[in-house]
């Protein structure tokens, strides 16, 4: 026989339980049937004062009525869990028209801005770009440009060799070598690109840029060099750049000629960069020397010629102010974003 109080318990239970729209309400029906002064809890506590006869199969009853609300709490609960979380869920929706995350932009390197500055102004005058290999004979990169063989540049301690006759060319002279010999005069390129030398320090890297530049002709002069190199001074450093030429020594020039711009740290007044000379040392210069004309096959009584070098290193350094050449290897992007084309 059913024992009415535990029907009526569970009947209840079951109806609060159904009702229960969180785990709050769920809380409130557990401890109202099951907590310590809950009622089923209540009913339980009071079984050893029932007679004898009823106290077990009341008991059984209310054990029976005290599980199926516990599995009736526990299923509620998981339900009305899920039922919440879905609510927070709809309640965060992405929104979509959020603007995504721009990818950040590249930045040319400092030696590309510059080697490419150079190059413009010398296309600006009609000069060709020529390239070549930077693995060179021996021939190319000495013997045609006529640095004698016990000359100290083709040293083992100055020029990487990869085997008696081949080498990492230390300039790129030997670029306008070739053009040279593969064409008539006239001749007006410049030669940018990679050049080797063992050596590293804060001022030399083992490897290195270079412009160089040739011009020959029939009545090619000092003065065509002089103007030209000027030209060049005030498009890269401003149109105000005072230049001065020194005279100087190469074995694939004569004469030859080292020119200085003012320095473009103190104007002139003497500081630490231009160590208090007040000028700054650009490039090397000179007239093509008659031999090196008669090396590629040209006739120097028909045709003269100038030619000037310049390490591309060296100008970024003077005209960003950096003093480590390394900083342009490193590839640290806190340096290398700090350039942009102008
Ligand atoms: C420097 C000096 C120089 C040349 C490079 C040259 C090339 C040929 C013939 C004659 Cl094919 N000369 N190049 C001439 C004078 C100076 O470079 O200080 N470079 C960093």
């Amino acid at each position: 026989m059913a024992d009415k109080r535990t029907a009526e318990i569970l009947k209840g239970a079951r109806a609060e339980i159904a009702r229960a729209e969180s785990s709050a309400d769920l809380e409130q029906v557990r401890v109202k049937y099951l907590g310590r002064q809950g009622i089923l809890t209540r009913l339980l506590r009071s079984l050893p004062a029932l007679p004898a006869a009823e106290r077990p199969e009341i008991g059984r009853q209310a054990n029976l009525a005290k599980a199926e609300i516990e599995t009736l709490l526990a299923g509620r609960l998981a339900d009305v869990k899920a039922a919440e979380r879905h609510r927070d869920l709809a309640a965060r929706r992405p929104d979509l028209t959020l603007p995504g995350r721009r990818p950040t932009g590249g930045t040319l390197h400092p030696l590309t801005l510059v080697l490419d500055e150079i190059v413009e102004i010398f296309l600006g005058l009609g000069f060709a770009v020529a390239e070549g290999p930077e693995v060179e004979s021996d021939f190319y990169n000495f013997e045609a440009l006529n640095i004698p063989k016990d000359h100290p540049a083709r040293d083992m301690q100055d020029t990487f060799y990869l085997s008696e006759d081949t080498l990492l060319r230390t300039h790129t002279s030997p670029v306008q070598i070739r053009t040279m010999k593969a064409q008539p005069p006239p001749v007006r390129i410049i030669c940018p690109g990679k050049v080797y030398r063992r050596d590293a320090d804060i001022t030399h890297s083992p490897m290195f840029h270079q412009v160089e530049g040739l011009a020959v002709d029939r009545n090619i002069s000092m003065g065509d060099l002089k103007g030209t190199l000027e030209l060049f001074a005030r498009e890269l450093f401003g149109p105000a750049t005072e230049i001065r030429f020194r005279p100087s020594f190469f074995p694939f020039t004569e004469p030859s000629a080292e020119m200085d711009v003012r320095c473009v740290a103190c104007g002139g007044e003497g500081c630490r960069l231009c160590k208090q000379s007040g000028w700054l040392e650009i490039l090397g210069s000179g007239m093509v020397h008659p031999r090196v004309l008669q090396m590629v096959g040209y006739d120097p009584e028909e045709v003269t010629g100038w030619a000037f070098g310049m390490g591309v290193e060296r100008i970024a350094m003077l005209k960003y102010g950096i003093d480590d050449i390394r900083l342009f290897f490193d590839n640290d992007l806190r340096f290398l974003s700090q350039f942009s084309a102008s």
